[in-house]
């Protein structure tokens, strides 16, 4: 008797696939829709899992001792099938147990916010999420982001002012997407910079300006901001960049909004690094509500394996994430933080 496995679309392909491997007195024993493994298959569709058996072609019996030696013999092999699919529901439910306990740890080393955690957790004991598999996580955790991420492509404004304590990276993302916005997307790009408080500070972006030909305005008073406003009104996208401001420094904050405020159709980016450790983060994201943000982009991500921060930012600040920053090569190290992209850093990692 062979016994095989088949993948396939729905029944009727995999019974050509058998008819034609076994023949046509092949028996299907069972079958049931699975998802391939990998993180890339996730969200894909099922496939459907066939496992069929036959008789190997024995030709024909010819007395009542022949028949009865091949009746025990079907029977041993019967014996012998029960055994193994016995021995394979064993297998995956040790297997089962195994992918638990790993995907928990996972989570548990990812320095995420307690009630995150808890959450998760009490996901992970629900009896209806038995046996917990990479797609009820993975749906659990896309549940979570849902409200997290945004296209600020469309539902942004037309400028963009980024915000955010100092050496996250502002600077670094606004060259990146000062290119990708003049170079590929054909946009009209104008930069205003408010840092003229480091030395170098104008010069980093106006470096960026001469490359990409684009405008540089700088501005250190809220009319000289109101001016650069007029002089950039034919611009589709207009990136402000800032001073780092510690976040404690309320005074600081403070000039910076009123700095700000001359631009009414303007979304705030808060920047910060993935690399924030929580307790940071939550105070840093707290402490810059009084100048407000409308999304938040996380850097540096290349520069640690805690991903954690991706779930705390949301959790902490409420705002829809829009970019990701990957190092320092300007334009390529920046994402869009879609769905695909912030699961594929949770799930970094994680051997399916
Ligand atoms: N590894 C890494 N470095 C980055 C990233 N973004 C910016 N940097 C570096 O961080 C440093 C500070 O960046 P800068 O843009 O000047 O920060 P700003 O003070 O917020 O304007 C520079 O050395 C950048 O090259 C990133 O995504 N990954
Ligand atoms: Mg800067």
């Amino acid at each position: 008797m062979t016994i095989k496995r088949y993948l396939a679309k729905d029944m009727n392909e995999a019974m050509t696939l058998i008819r034609y491997e076994l023949g046509r007195d092949a028996v299907i024993i069972s079958s049931r829709w699975i998802r391939k493994k990998g993180i890339k298959n996730l969200f894909k569709k099922k496939v459907l899992e066939v496992t069929a058996a036959a008789q190997a072609p024995s030709g024909y019996p010819s007395s009542a001792g022949s028949r009865s030696r091949e009746l025990e013999k079907e029977v041993r092999e019967l014996k012998e099938m029960v055994s193994l699919l016995m021995e394979e529901k064993k297998k995956s439910s040790a297997g089962e147990e195994r992918f638990s306990s790993m995907i928990k740890q996972h989570f548990e080393r990812m320095d995420l916010d307690d009630d995150i955690m808890k959450d998760f957790f009490r996901f992970c004991r629900k009896p209806e999420n038995q046996p917990l598999t990479l797609q009820r996580i993975g749906g659990y955790f896309k549940n979570r982001l849902k409200g997290s991420l945004a296209d600020i492509e469309k539902t942004g404004e037309r400028v963009w002012a980024f915000i955010g304590p100092t050496g996250v990276g502002k600077t670094t993302t606004i060259a990146k997407l000062a290119a990708l916005e003049a170079l590929k997307n054909r946009k009209k790009v104008g930069l205003v910079t408010t840092d003229t408080f480091r030395i170098g500070a104008v010069e980093q972006l106006k470096t960026y300006a001469d490359i990409l030909h684009i405008p540089l305005e700088v501005v250190t008073t809220e009319e000289e901001m109101a001016k650069a406003m007029k002089r950039l009104k034919d611009c589709d996208r207009i990136l402000i960049d800032s001073t780092g401001r510690n976040s404690r420094a309320k005074e600081q904050l403070q000039e910076l909004k009123n700095l700000l405020r001359p631009i009414p159709d303007r979304s705030n980016i808060l920047v910060v690094s993935a690399a924030t450790r929580r307790m940071d983060l939550e105070l840093i994201l707290k402490n810059y509500k009084e100048i407000g943000y409308d999304y938040v982009l996380l850097t540096k991500l290349d520069e640690t394996q805690c991903y954690g921060s991706i779930l705390n930012i949301s959790y902490y600040s409420g705002k829809p994430l829009c970019y990701l920053t990957t190092g320092q090569i300007v334009p390529e190290d920046i994402k869009n933080a879609s769905m695909e992209n912030l699961l594929e850093y949770l799930f970094m990692g994680v051997d399916a």
